[in-house]
């Protein structure tokens, strides 16, 4: 076997490994393709569906200047949420599912239809019923939190955890509303659904594209998440909400 195609083999087990006994992992050896680190992720979710996880949706990573920053990278990316990992509004979640969480601001988006991807008419945003404010919990499977943009694709975008709050008609312009993340009621980021991608509903045309190069399910009910229009902040024992002008609020309390 090649290196790449012994890592093809061995990353999978040991990335799903990390994130359900909670330990963190060495980063990927360098030399993988960016289509080699979606092998990866689709091989850890194969192995999740294959312990009857359902796919709930996608999620794209660094849509959000903020996002690019706080982690060193700058090129958007792609993961998959599955039912597991969807923590109803307002519930608690153990701290110890996970390893260094960290939680941020997003806006989420509800597909009416099944997307047919090899449709080139296909339109996303025509094809979404509702929006709603949603938060992430992120969750490295690599040491320290750190990892390169192939890394962190491999490791299905830090993907951990998600609450989506109350479903709003799509109808109305999202683009430029305040967002604000409180952890026990004080407000720890401030920022405006304008940082991501300059407007959220350009993450929907975005999101397709990357679908479609990646074999990526689209089915009537899934989720979306946009992307953090913030930096994230550590998520310990607490109440962390969203608060999006206009749209509401969402809310998920850390539990030891
Ligand atoms: C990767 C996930 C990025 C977002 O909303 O930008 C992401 C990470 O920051 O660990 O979910
Ligand atoms: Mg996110």
């Amino acid at each position: 076997m090649t290196a790449i195609a012994d890592l093809l083999d061995w990353a999978p087990e040991r990335l799903d490994a990390a994130q359900h006994t909670t330990t963190a992992i060495e980063q990927l050896p360098p030399g993988i393709s960016a289509d080699d680190a979606y092998t990866i992720q689709h091989a850890i979710i194969a192995r999740r569906l294959g312990r009857g996880e359902r796919l709930a949706g996608l999620k794209l990573g660094f849509t959000s200047k903020a996002k690019m920053a706080q982690m060193g990278v700058s090129d958007v990316i792609v993961g998959q949420l599955t039912d597991v990992t969807r923590i109803p509004d307002g519930g608690d979640v153990s701290l110890g599912r996970f390893i260094h969480p960290r939680v941020e601001p997003e806006i989420a988006y509800r597909l009416a239809v099944d997307i047919d991807l090899d449709d080139p008419a296909a339109d996303l945003a025509a094809c979404t019923d509702a929006v709603a404010p949603a938060l992430e919990i992120i969750d490295s499977r690599y040491r320290d939190f750190q990892f390169s943009l192939l890394d962190v694709i491999a490791d299905n975008a830090s993907a951990a955890a998600f609450v989506v709050g109350p479903w709003q008609p799509s109808g109305a312009d999202f683009g430029n509303r305040g967002v604000r993340l409180t952890v026990d009621g004080a407000a720890v980021e401030i920022g405006s659904t304008a940082a991501i991608l300059g407007h959220p509903a350009r993450a929907l045309p975005a999101l397709l594209a990357m679908a479609r190069r990646h074999g990526m399910p689209l089915r009537a009910g899934h989720v979306i998440l946009a992307g953090a229009a913030t930096a994230a902040v550590p998520f310990g024992a607490g109440m962390v909400e969203v608060h999006v002008a206009g749209l509401g609020m969402a809310s998920v309390r850390g539990v030891q």
